[in-house]
C-alpha cells in the first residue's frame, strides 16, 4: 500500500510501519535494474528459466484466466517484440503491458508474483514489463512495503537528454567512467526556457507519472479495490501543476501561461533533445504549428465537439449516464464525475458521449510532428507521462482543462461564513520562521542503466548530475485560541502570487483559484491557545527523494528498516514545495485556514491514526472536504474571508538569490 505518511502533531508515537521483507524488495530492485539485460541475480535468472507460468493455476485468484491468455498470445507470437519502443497510449502496447499486470495482480503468493515476473522479463518488451510491474508493485496486496527504485535510474533515457546519453555510451566504450552534465532544453532566445527547470526536473517527472500509476485511467474495480475520488484527484493533482507552473512563470517575469485553443497555433514549438533507447529521437514541433487532424486518432472537430457536451453538461449541472439516465454534478461530489469523463477513466459514466479530452488531447499534441504517420516517427513526449511536462504545451493543454474545471467550480454557491467557521475558534498569529528562500544545486543519478552490457565488458562508473531546485527549511507558526473544550481542527495551508506579471494584484478571487497548497495536517486543540509549529519538512502534499537503486540495494542488505519512508513516491518532492521565487522576492499570500477536524474527516479516529492518504490510491482519503477547500469555490465577496477568524491572511515573499550549490 502506498500511503503518504503524516505524523500529526499529537499522535506521532502511535505510529507504527512494518518494514520491507527484504527478499521481496531485492527481488523488485533486481527485476527492474539493468532491464535490457538478462536479470543480474543467479537465482531470480534460474527462476526466470524454470518457471512454468501454467504450472499451478491454484496459484491465481482468477483461476489463471489471465495467465493462460498471456502464455497463449506469446506462444502464438503476438507480442511486442523487445527492444522496441512502448507507450502507454498505444492501444497495443497498453493492453499487452495490462495483461501481464493482469497476471500479477492476480497472484496469490510472493512466489508466483516474482516468478512470473521473472519469466515474462526475459519475454516481453521491456517498456512493458517495466509498466506491468510498477503498477503491480503499487496495487498488489502482496507487495505493499516494497520501495520501487526511481524511475530515472530505470529508464534513464526517459528522464535525460540524448547529449548525455551519448557521452554515456561513450563512457562505457572506451571503459572510462564518466559524470555528465545535463542541461536543460533549448537557449536563452526561447523565453520559455526559463521555466524548462520546472518542466523537466526529474522528480517533477517522477511524481507525475507515479501520480498516473497509482491512478490509472484504465483502473476497472474487477482488480481488487476501488480509487477514492480517482477523477476528483485527477483535476487537483493537474491544477496543481498548472498553477505551480504559473508561479514558476512569474518567478522569472513571464506571463501565466494561455490555455490550449483548438482552432488557434501551438504558439509554441518544443525541441525534446530527448531519445528513445529503442526507436530514435523524440519528434520536434516548430512554434505556431496549426492543429491538424491526427490520422486514426481523432480529427480536430471531434474534440471541439467533445469539449462542447462536456462544458454543456456543466451549464446544465447535470450529465447523461450511457443509460440516458441524468447525473446531479451541480454538488461537491460533481468534480469526481467530471474528472472521471475529462481524462477519460473507465469510471466516467459515459465515454461513448463525452469522449476521453485529456487521454486523446494527450496524443492529438504529441503527434502534430507527424499528424498523418508520413514520417515514421515514434510517439512524442506528451505521450509518455515520464516525458510530458517537458513540452510547455503540456501545460497550455492543462490551463484549457483547468479553466473547464473551474466553470464548474463556478457554478457552486459560494460558501458562507457560516459553511466556514469553527467556532470558538481563532487563528490568532500566522508567521513563517525563517526565510522562504530557493536555490539550485547539483543532483547527480546513475546512468548505468542506461548503456548497453555486453559479454565480457565490465560495467564502469557513469552518471549524470543535473541542476534542480530546491528550498531552505523554514517553519510555519500558527496560534490557535480555543475557547471551547479539545477538538480535532484540520490546518490547510496555501500560497498565492500576489500580483501577475505587469504588477497588478490578483483580486482574492483569482488569487484563491492560483493558490498552491502547501501543507494540511491534523492537530488537536486543548482549551485555550496552541502555538503550532509546522516544519517544511513536514508537508504532507511532498515526499522526501527516493534513494538510488545503489542505496535501496544496501538498505536491503542492511534489513530494510530505513525503507519505509519511501513505501509512498506520489507526492511532489518535498524540494519543490516553494515556487522559485526571485531576487527581489516574489510577493506571495499565504493563508491557513483552520477547520473543524471532525465534521472534516473521512475515517474515524483521525487524531489517533494520522496515516494521512494524501495522494495515495488505497482506501478511503480521510479529509472529506472538496480538495482545494475552502478556496476551491467562487469567492464573490472577500470579506466572508476576512470576517472568518479561523482564517488567517498575511503576505509573504519567497526569494531566490542566484545561489547555486555545485
Ligand atoms: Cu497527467
Amino acid at each position: 500500500m502506498r500511503v503518504l505518511v503524516v505524523l500529526g502533531l499529537v499522535a506521532a508515537a502511535a505510529f507504527q510501519v512494518a518494514s520491507a521483507d527484504v527478499q521481496q524488495q531485492k527481488d523488485v530492485l533486481y527485476l527492474l535494474n539493468k532491464i535490457y539485460g538478462d536479470i543480474q541475480d543467479g537465482d531470480l535468472l534460474a527462476t526466470a528459466n524454470s518457471f512454468d507460468p501454467v504450472g499451478n493455476l491454484g496459484s491465481y485468484s482468477d483461476g489463471g484466466a489471465a495467465v493462460q491468455k498471456l502464455v497463449q498470445d506469446l506462444n502464438d507470437g503476438k507480442l511486442l517484440e523487445q527492444k522496441h519502443w512502448f507507450s502507454l497510449f498505444n492501444t497495443r502496447h497498453r493492453n499487452e503491458a495490462l495483461m501481464l499486470f493482469d497476471v500479477l495482480i492476480h497472484c496469490k503468493d510472493w512466489a508466483s508474483f516474482v516468478g512470473n515476473a521473472a519469466y515474462f522479463r526475459q519475454k516481453m518488451n521491456e517498456g512493458e514489463f517495466v509498466y506491468a510491474l510498477y503498477v503491480a508493485v503499487i496495487h498488489s496486496s502482496l507487495a505493499e512495503q516494497v520501495v520501487l527504485p526511481p524511475l530515472y535510474e530505470v529508464t534513464p533515457h526517459l528522464f535525460t537528454n540524448s547529449e548525455v546519453i551519448e557521452e554515456a555510451y561513450r563512457a562505457k566504450q572506451k571503459q572510462t567512467p564518466g559524470k555528465f552534465k545535463s542541461s536543460f532544453t533549448g537557449t536563452k532566445k526561447n523565453p520559455e526556457q526559463r521555466v524548462a527547470y520546472f518542466g523537466e526536473d526529474i522528480g517533477l517527472n517522477t511524481h507525475h507519472v507515479t501520480w498516473h500509476m497509482e491512478f490509472p485511467f484504465w483502473w476497472n474495480d474487477a482488480y481488487g479495490h476501488h480509487l477514492d475520488r480517482k477523477g476528483e484527484n485527477f483535476f487537483w493533482i493537474h491544477h496543481q501543476l498548472t498553477v505551480r507552473f504559473d508561479a514558476e512563470r512569474l518567478s522569472n517575469y513571464l506571463d501565466p501561461v494561455g490555455e490550449l485553443q483548438w482552432n488557434k497555433p501551438i504558439v509554441d514549438g518544443f525541441a525534446p533533445h530527448t531519445t528513445y533507447k529503442y526507436g530514435g529521437q523524440f519528434p520536434a514541433r516548430p512554434d505556431n504549428v496549426k492543429f491538424e487532424d491526427v490520422d486514426d486518432v481523432a480529427r480536430i472537430r471531434d474534440m471541439v465537439i467533445v469539449e462542447s457536451r462536456i462544458r454543456d453538461a456543466i451549464a446544465h449541472g447535470y450529465i447523461v449516464d450511457s443509460e440516458g439516465k441524468h447525473i446531479d454534478i451541480s454538488n461537491e461530489k460533481g468534480i469526481d464525475i467530471l474528472g472521471d469523463i475529462i481524462e477519460s477513466s473507465l469510471y466516467s459514466p459515459n465515454v461513448q458521449y463525452y469522449g476521453a479530452l485529456h487521454n486523446t488531447a494527450h496524443i492529438v499534441l504529441g503527434r502534430q510532428g507527424d499528424p498523418h504517420g508520413k514520417f515514421d516517427l515514434p510517439p512524442g513526449v506528451l505521450e509518455h507521462f515520464e516525458t510530458a511536462t517537458r513540452d510547455p504545451s503540456f501545460f497550455r493543454l492543462h490551463k484549457y482543462m483547468d479553466n473547464i474545471f473551474k466553470e464548474h467550480k463556478d457554478n457552486l454557491p459560494p460558501y458562507t461564513k457560516a459553511d466556514l467557521e469553527f467556532s470558538g475558534v481563532s487563528v490568532t498569529e500566522l508567521a513563517v520562521v525563517g526565510e522562504l528562500e530557493t536555490y539550485f544545486e547539483d543532483f547527480e543519478y546513475s546512468l548505468i542503466n542506461a548503456v548497453d552490457d555486453a559479454e565480457g565488458i565490465p560495467d564502469v562508473e557513469i552518471s549524470t548530475y543535473v541542476p534542480r531546485l530546491n528550498h531552505k527549511e523554514f517553519t510555519f507558526r500558527i496560534d490557535v485560541e480555543n475557547g471551547g473544550a479539545e477538538r480535532l481542527a484540520t490546518v490547510r495551508i496555501f500560497a498565492w502570487p500576489h500580483k501577475d506579471n505587469n504588477g497588478i494584484e490578483y483580486t482574492f478571487d483569482e488569487g484563491r483559484w492560483n493558490a498552491i497548497e502547501l501543507d494540511k495536517f491534523w492537530v488537536s486543540l486543548k482549551g485555550g491557545k496552541t502555538s503550532i509549529e509546522r516544519k517544511s519538512t513536514e508537508s504532507s502534499v511532498t515526499v522526501p527523494d527516493v534513494p538510488s537503486i545503489h542505496d535501496l540495494f544496501a538498505e536491503a542488505e542492511a534489513g530494510g528498516a530505513g525503507l519505509a519512508k519511501f513505501e509512498s513516491a506520489t507526492g511532489l518532492p518535498n524540494r519543490f514545495l516553494l515556487p522559485k521565487g526571485n531576487d527581489r522576492g516574489l510577493e506571495f499570500d499565504l493563508v491557513v485556514a483552520v477547520t473543524d477536524g471532525d465534521a472534516d474527516s473521512a475515517v474515524p479516529n483521525l487524531h489517533e491514526n494520522t496515516e494521512y492518504n494524501h495522494y495515495g490510491s488505497h482506501g478511503v482519503y480521510p479529509d472529506k472536504r472538496p480538495h482545494g477547500y475552502p478556496l476551491d469555490r467562487k469567492v464573490p465577496d472577500e470579506r466572508v474571508f476576512e470576517d472568518l477568524p479561523n482564517f488567517k491572511h498575511i503576505q509573504v515573499k519567497v526569494f531566490n538569490h542566484g545561489e547555486h550549490i555545485h
